[in-house]
């Protein structure tokens, strides 16, 4: 049985991946938070990613590695830059150095969240991101070209849209991944023979998608959910949004400032604070 090491597994996108993939591998669990009632294949290694001694230690004797660790929306620099630059730096070099040959990421359609939702993009267009996470998304997917490039790692990229076991807007319509179909791209990514470098979208067979997934299907690829399912009951409830948030992809990412993110109360509380730090200093200046 292989062995897997998933960082970020306290996160959400983590918790369901850990279900779906439960028997399947051994799964070596990472995050900077603890982690409580493990399942029988299951072990934990805490570790922060922004140290390299702690990347060291856990990326050593893995078969693969499922990146999931990270900042995970829109928010202020200084987190984004110890996580999802530093911290992605970090896990990189350290499975290299430690011979681990098999890289799954996960990206975000944020990292083209630009693109407008009238266009369908495929695993070809150039990146179009949304914010200083979506940027911090290119840079993940390019250490994987560059280590794909330089050192053979062979990278899996899934530009996540958005899982959970429903769609929540009309936005996720079009994005919407179902645990199923992701434990399905991740066993795609950690045993496809053939995979050098490759960008997939994680999302469902939605029928309002965004994207032309061409890319996964040829990896054999085949969603078994459509968020369309839901559209009735998740439309009855839609209210009307941001007119630039509703023409791009990446929706509110799109329109977000550094203070402004609700999904991120801790650190946007700081962020909160330093803007009215900052805007006190400059009052008295003037
Ligand atoms: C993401 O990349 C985030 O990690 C997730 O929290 C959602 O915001 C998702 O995108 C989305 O676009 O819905």
């Amino acid at each position: 049985m292989k062995t897997i090491l998933m960082t970020g597994a306290s996160g959400g996108v983590g918790t369901y991946l850990r279900h779906e993939l439960a028997g399947k591998y051994k799964l070596r669990l990472s995050d900077r938070r603890p982690l409580k009632g493990l399942a029988k294949q299951e072990t934990f290694a805490r570790a922060d990613l922004a140290k390299m001694a702690d990347a060291m230690r856990i990326t050593k004797g893995v078969d693969a590695i499922v990146h999931l660790g990270g900042y995970a929306v829109e928010g202020p620099w200084e987190p984004i830059l110890e996580s999802n630059i530093i911290g992605c730096y970090n896990l990189f070099e350290a499975a290299r150095r430690n011979g681990v040959k098999r890289m799954l990421f996960a990206s975000s359609n944020h990292a083209a969240g630009f693109y407008p939702r009238s266009e369908t993009i495929d695993h070809r267009v150039y990146p179009r991101p949304d914010g200083r996470y979506g940027v911090s998304k290119v840079f993940g997917e390019m250490l994987g070209r560059l280590y794909s490039d330089k050192y053979g790692m062979e990278v899996l990229n899934m530009r996540i849209g958005n899982v959970g076991v429903r769609p929540i807007d009309k936005r996720r319509l079009s994005i919407w991944l179902s645990p199923r179909d992701l434990a399905q791209l991740v066993t795609i990514g950690i045993e496809h023979p053939g995979i050098r470098f490759e960008i997939v979208y994680g999302v469902s067979g939605n029928q309002r998608s965004w994207y032309d997934n061409s890319n996964a299907v040829r990896l054999g690829y085949r969603a078994l959910d459509d968020a369309e399912a839901f559209a009735t009951e998740v439309l009855a409830s839609e209210k009307p949004g941001d007119p630039v948030a509703e023409r791009y992809q990446g929706g509110a990412f799109c329109v977000i400032e550094e203070a402004e993110n609700p999904s991120a109360p801790a650190r946007v509380a700081s962020g909160k604070k330093r803007a009215k730090k900052k805007a006190k200093k400059a009052k008295r200046k003037r």
